[in-house]
């Protein structure tokens, strides 16, 4: 039986376990990969490893998410990251270099290798035919220690795309389609593998946009075939010698197929709060706009860039609208700079931010309120942005740009009316500008730079015979970490002294949370499905163990979240009957009788209803382990 993208590259790295669908398996990892926002915690914990340099072919520290310096602290931590990647051989990449996803596709990932970032959307790397996953700062920490990164096997689901997408339709219209189709939840332990016709027609970047936006179905990861148009690429950014051919056997068996024909598609918008809120631009009508971003890991190419300056080329933004543009690389600014394309752009009355996550993460930006925002971005859930009740639409630079100018929601395929102007399918160059500059290759020297806004992690203890603590919170469906442990640029700063940061837990939810939890020392949090979508922030577990959480009772988790869980020794259960959710109100108290010795079947005991609720661990036996110790940390120190 032939074998798919996702099999071969997965047989190639296997070095635990069998390829045997849902089950654990242990993959060698070529390449990783952090950001500043997860980074500091990241480095601690490969630094509380004591292992003397990185063992990976290439691993690379970006600075991208922290950039706004409103006080000393992310300024402390780029230096920490800095002498921690001098003095264990990892590249350091520079604020100003660019935005890690975009940057890694142009200047490090190989088609065939392995990636993990410290970062939910390393897929992006995917788009070059790699299999790029994002995991937690303490399993990127493993990963540069030599150490395996474990997944469960995934069901590969075969996108197939045929024809050409219409002009004005982009691959942002693509993954929008998908996720109208499968959901936020829909890829949840899946690889989602693009194959047939349609893929020749898309450029590398264009397939990025596609891999990188498969973070919000869940997947695992989402990969295209490395072919001529991935060796051009590889080409024009000089190094062609890291491309090889990668695609799936003629008989290779995916477990279910999507049929997408690019030419049939229409301009959409994923509307409030939802990337899986999707409808077509036609559908939403001429709504009023009030904000423009267009930049993020998903929309920031030189291609979107190009395609962006092109329709602002001539025209001014509309005098209710603000347009901010952040390009994804210092290749891809300095490239614009060159080109006539800034200067339509700054003419246009576009405000130029710096090649980083800006806007995208809350740094900056935030609609006025109640206001309509519509952003190139990849996610919109409620706050996100900084302002509560703002309205965020996901949409393709191409939506985005026309609607800056005309001050509400347009749809791009109308600009067919606009005369002969010619402004879309701006060719890929056969040469990027290469330079390197901002760059740096370790030289294993130097001393480490701890700001005073570094504190220690915190850390479990092992785990006791019994549990009893009461349902602190109880939550709906579909919770974000943005919910549990938001960002934006108050509280991005605290990411490196937990104490202080958990001071934000989950307030998006519940105003009083953090007090009450430090009141009760212990408690067990409560969720629907799908909890913990969205980042890899591991915050989103390390301030809960702080604030004393052992245990989260869900219907079901988002995979990089409950990974996260685990490794910080918090237990990840499941209810046995999705029914029993209501069986448990906040402020119960409850008891996990056996916990230690049942992990699989426990029984939880509504102490103050009377109620019995069965629950499923559903845990591998690596993950008991690391849940017995008290975490992955104690596990390693234990062996
Ligand atoms: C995000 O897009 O939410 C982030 C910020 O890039 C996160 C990482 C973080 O919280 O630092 C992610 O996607 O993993
Ligand atoms: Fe940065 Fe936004 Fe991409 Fe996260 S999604 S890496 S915040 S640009």
């Amino acid at each position: 039986m032939g074998l798919t993208i996702t099999e071969k590259i997965i047989k190639s790295h296997l070095t635990d376990g069998e390829m045997k669908k849902g089950s654990e398996i242990g993959l060698k990892i070529d390449q990783t990969l952090t950001q500043d926002a997860t980074g500091t915690m990241a480095y601690l914990q490969f630094e509380a490893m004591g292992v003397p340099r990185v063992k990976t072919e290439r691993s690379v520290a970006y600075i991208d998410h922290n950039t706004l310096q409103t006080g000393f602290e992310n300024a402390d931590d780029h230096r920490y990251i800095q002498s921690v990647a001098n003095k264990y051989g990892i590249y350091f990449s520079r604020p100003g270099n660019g935005i890690c996803h975009q940057v890694h596709l142009e200047r490090f990932g190989k088609p065939g290798k392995t990636l993990i970032g410290s970062d939910s959307h390393t897929p992006t790397a995917g788009g070059l035919g790699m299999l790029a996953i994002g995991a937690g700062g303490l399993d990127v920490a493993v990963a540069m220690g030599g150490g395996a990164y474990y997944i469960t096997m995934p069901e590969v689901v075969n996108i197939r795309l045929t024809g050409k997408l219409p002009p004005f339709v982009s691959a942002k219209d693509v993954i929008l389609e998908v996720l109208r189709r499968l959901s936020v939840k829909g890829g949840v332990g899946k690889v989602m593998e693009y194959s047939g016709e349609g893929v020749r027609t898309l450029s590398v970047p264009e397939r990025a946009t596609i891999t990188n936006m498969g973070a919000e179905l869940g997947a695992t990861s989402s990969v295209f075939p490395s072919d001529e148009t991935t060796k051009l690429f590889l080409k024009a950014q000089d190094r062609e010698e890291d491309y090889t051919p990668l695609e799936a056997d003629k008989d290779a068996v995916y477990d279910s197929v999507v049929e997408i024909d690019l030419s049939k598609l229409e301009p959409m918008a994923a509307c409030p709060h939802s990337p899986d809120n999707v409808k077509t631009i036609k559908e939403i009508g001429k709504i009023k706009v009030d904000q423009v971003c267009i930049g993020s890991c998903t929309n920031s190419s030189l291609a979107d860039m190009l395609t962006v300056a092109g329709i602002l080329s001539g025209n001014t933004v509309h005098e209710n609208v603000d347009l901010s543009i952040a390009p994804g690389s210092k290749q891809v600014f300095e490239m614009l700079a060159g080109s006539s394309a800034l200067a339509d752009m700054i003419e246009a009355g576009a405000r130029i931010l710096e090649a980083a996550c800006g806007p995208c993460i809350g740094m900056g930006q935030s609609p006025n309120s109640g206001g309509v925002s519509l952003r190139t971005f990849n996610r919109n859930f409620e706050g996100r942005s900084g302002t509560k009740d703002a309205l965020v639409y996901l949409v393709s630079p191409e939506t985005a740009a026309l609607s800056a100018i005309n001050g509400y929601l347009s749809d791009p395929t109308d600009i067919a009316d606009w005369g002969d102007k010619q402004v879309y399918k701006i060719p890929h160059p056969d040469k990027f500008l290469i330079n390197d500059n901002m760059i740096i290759e370790p030289d294993f020297k130097g001393e480490i730079r701890r700001g005073p806004n570094i504190k220690p992690f915190p850390k479990n203890t092992p785990l006791g015979e019994q549990m009893r603590a009461s349902a602190l919170l109880k939550v709906g469906d579909n919770i974000t970490t943005d919910h549990i442990m938001p960002a934006g640029a108050k509280i991005l700063p605290l990411r490196s002294n937990i104490p202080a940061i958990s001071e934000h837990c989950f307030v998006a939810c519940d105003e009083t949370f953090p007090a009450r939890a430090k009141e009760a020392e212990q408690g067990i949090i409560i969720g629907g499905t799908n909890y913990g979508q969205g980042s890899s922030r591991e915050h989103a577990a390390l301030a809960p163990l702080y604030l004393g959480i052992k245990a989260v009772i869900c219907k079901s988790f988002a995979r990089i979240h409950r990974q996260n869980l685990i490794n910080n020794g918090i237990i990840p259960l499941l209810f046995k009957h999705e029914a029993d959710y209501e069986k448990v109100s906040q402020g119960d108290e409850l008891q996990l009788a056996d916990i230690k010795n049942n992990l699989d079947n426990p029984v939880l005991e509504n102490l103050t209803t009377g109620a019995e609720i069965e629950l499923i661990g559903n845990f591998s036996e690596r993950e008991k382990d690391m849940i017995l110790a008290g975490g992955l940390l104690n596990l390693t120190k234990g062996k």
